[in-house]
Parts: structure tokens; sequence; C-alpha cells
């Protein structure tokens, strides 16, 4: 996507658009361009931070402080399905209705929770990654020789920010939920979802009942800011260490159930598919483990000692040993750990004393385990639509 000059005119066209501008730095607003047309990423996404994919865009690993332990909303990837909406605050209301509530409700019966409702509940706050199913996925071309479907991806789909919000099992509670519900279906209030020629509705993804009493949150917040329109603004679902796509962003509606409920993102999309998986694999939840070197690929370095560092991640839990090798896969050592999230479910930031980098081309790669036993391997499985990719990355580098 195209960064514009400010011109008056797109300065005005830009806070019309958007009516949380005030809410940002004015520098985190990409200006409008031509009158008429509307940019899918509301947010500035320069190419020293982001590679950009039209209405995706993804974290350079090579701009990540290693100084910093969130993931800042100037810098966290945005994944759009079609364009970032125009929302309002003030008249922004949550529909909650099912045969799932204390007292059934069908759509048009819905309750409806303003956002000054909503903030009367308990606040609560929690760190976690953020994650799209398919980050890595250009890793099964570039590295396993594979073609998959969607955004070629490099490892830059994700991050760790704290986000702020109210307990879903509050809100829950607040409106009363049969204990016989199962499912529940968030749906997002951004325009359809159109491909190849099929209009696939709004987006929407169901969930268990289990993990929304578990640790879901509905959040309005990051690192302390409100929600950029980007990621969510002014209410997004938070559902921590599942795949991305399980967090849907500017949430308009949750169909509380005691079926269990479908849409094409836990039927067609977000499943594994090909010829190696059953016909009813089961929609993907829970993140693997992954890791990235805080580098670009084929990043120029000098031939002195240098301490080099990455991150890993875990949906499952906390990451509890990440093996380095310098050298292509022949010799490992253990990284230092150097910050965990210490709560909740954030990354794990190590590094590793490079002592004498010799000139010439060489591989660093990053193994890591989580505390739930799982290990990085060497080859991702795969299947068509390039998702989890969460093999040992071999991360090429020039000494010089
Ligand atoms: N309503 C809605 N929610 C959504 C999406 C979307 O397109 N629409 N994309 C999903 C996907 S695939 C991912 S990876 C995350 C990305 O969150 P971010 O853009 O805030 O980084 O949002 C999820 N929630
Ligand atoms: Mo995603």
């Amino acid at each position: 996507m195209t960064t514009y000059a400010p011109t008056r005119r797109g300065f005005l066209a830009s806070a019309a658009v958007v009516g949380g501008a005030a809410l940002a730095p004015a520098s985190l607003w990409r200006a409008a361009p031509a009158a008429g047309a509307y940019p899918a990423i509301l947010k500035s996404t320069p190419t020293t931070l982001y590679k950009d994919f039209g209405t995706n865009a993804e974290m350079l690993w090579s701009s990540v402080d290693p100084k910093a332990y969130l993931t800042p909303q100037s810098r966290l990837f945005v994944r759009n399905h079609s364009k970032t909406p125009k929302n309002d605050r003030s008249t922004y209301a949550l529909k909650v209705y099912g045969d799932g509530l204390s007292t059934s409700r069908t759509e048009a019966e819905a309750l409806t929770l303003s956002f000054a409702d909503l903030q009367r509940l308990p606040h609560h706050d929690l760190t976690a990654v953020v994650e799209c199913t398919g980050n890595g996925r250009s890793l099964f071309t570039t590295q396993q020789g594979q073609s998959v479907s969607g955004t070629a991806w490099t490892l830059g789909a994700v991050g760790t920010v704290r986000w702020s919000g109210v307990r879903l099992r509050d809100v829950l509670a607040a409106v009363g939920i049969s204990p016989d519900a199962v499912s529940i279906q968030a749906s997002g209030l951004d325009d359809p979802f159109v491909s190849g020629g099929t209009d696939y509705g709004r987006v929407r993804r169901p969930f268990s009942v289990e993990k929304a009493l578990d640790d879901a949150l509905l959040a309005w917040g990051m690192n302390g800011e409100d929600l950029l329109p980007d990621h969510g603004y002014p209410l997004r679902l938070v559902l921590p260490g599942w795949v991305g796509i399980a967090s849907i962003k500017w949430l308009g509606s949750l169909e509380v159930s005691t079926t269990q409920l479908y849409s094409p993102w836990n039927t067609t999309f977000y499943r594994m598919t090909g010829s190696q998986w059953p016909a009813d694999s089961p929609p993907l939840t829970v993140n693997p483990v992954r890791s990235a070197w805080e580098l670009a690929r084929d990043q120029v370095l000098p031939a002195r000692p240098v301490t080099l560092t990455g991150r890993s991640w875990s949906g499952a839990g906390q990451i509890s040993k990440v093996s380095v090798s310098l050298d292509g896969g022949e010799s490992w050592r253990p990284a230092v750990l150097d910050r965990r999230g210490r709560e909740d479910q954030g990354w794990t930031q190590w590094s590793v004393r490079w002592g004498n980098p010799r000139p010439g081309r060489h591989e660093l790669l990053a193994r890591a385990t989580d505390d739930q036993g799982r290990t990085q391997p060497f080859e991702a499985a795969y299947n068509t639509q390039g998702y989890f990719f969460d093999a040992v990355v071999r991360h090429p580098v020039q000494v010089a």
C-alpha cells in the first residue's frame, strides 16, 4: 500500500473517516488517498517497519527494538479480510443473543451492551501473543519447496501486547448464560469477506464456552492506549494463545448456543486441508511453538563479535528452552533466556553471543521448547493453506 503525502484535503478526509482519530497520535494516521478511495489499513505502515501486502502488513523483525518487550500498536502487524471499518465508541453496541442464554433470544431480540455498560464491569488486563495462523507461511515454499495459498508472510505476523478490557465470563454472567451453552459465535462489524467470487458474509468464528469462561477478554485497550481502528476499535475479542482469527476485531455480536456453531472460518478456513489430512480435521485453536531472530533475512553483519537477539513463543504456555545454531545446524548451544512473559502468555526474549563470525554466508537456527513439552520440528506439516509453519527456520545472514 502506498503512503500518500498529506494534503489538506487528505487530512480532512481521514479525520472524517475515522471516528476514533482523536485517540491516537496524528503521526499514526495515514493520510487519505484520492477522494473516494478508502485504504484497507488506516495507520501508517512505513517500509522501514512493515512489509505491505495491501489489506495485510507484517512487522519487520529487523525493526524490532530488543529493549522493548511489548510490540507497540504502531508496529503490530495488521490482518484484514476486507478493510478497517469506521466505528464510533459513543454509538457502539454489542449484541448478545442465542438459545444458550438463560432466557433464549433470537437475533432480533438481542440484548445490546453499550461501551459504557461494558466499562461498568470489573476491568482486567493480560499480556498475550497475537499471531496469525499463517505466520511463516512463505517458508513452506522457500524452505520446504511446497506451494500453499494465502498471504506470503515471513515471520512478522506476530506481536506481544498488553490488552485491557473486561473478562468475557463477567459479561456472560451479567447477561445470564444457560448451563447447556457449548458454543459462541463472534462476528465482526467489518465488510463481508468476498474472495474468488464467493461472499462468505461477515468475518465470524465460533469458539467453545469453555474458552469463554477461562481467559477470553473483550478488549478496548492495547499497551495502555485505546485500540487503534486497525486493531479492532472500539472493542475486540481476545482468545489468548489461540490462532489470530479467533480474536475477532470490531466485535459486533456474540451468539451463545446450546449446539455447536459453524462458519466458513472454522470449516473452510483455519483447518488443516490437503490429501494428508482427514476431511473432518478440527478447527485450529492453540498456536504452535515458533521462534524468530531480530534480523532481516540476508542481513549483513560485520566480522566481529556480536550479541544476537530473538524471541520464541507458544500458544500453550511459557518457553522453557531455546537452542541455537550459528553454523547451519551442525552444532547447538543454549540461548540465554533474557526476559520471559512473567505472567500471562507473552513471548520470551533470548540472546546468544557470536564470538567469531567469519566472512561469508551463514545460516542461523533457533529451536524452542515450551513448558508443555512441545519442541519445534525440523519440518512443518504440509497443508494446502499454509497454516502453522512451526519448523526451525534456517535464517541466512552475510558476514562481511
Ligand atoms: N472482524 C475481523 N476480525 C479479525 C480479522 C478480520 O479480518 N476481521 N482478522 C483476523 C486475523 S486472521 C488475525 S491474524 C487477527 C489480526 O489482528 P491484528 O490485525 O489486530 O493484528 O485478527 C483477526 N480478527
Ligand atoms: Mo490470521
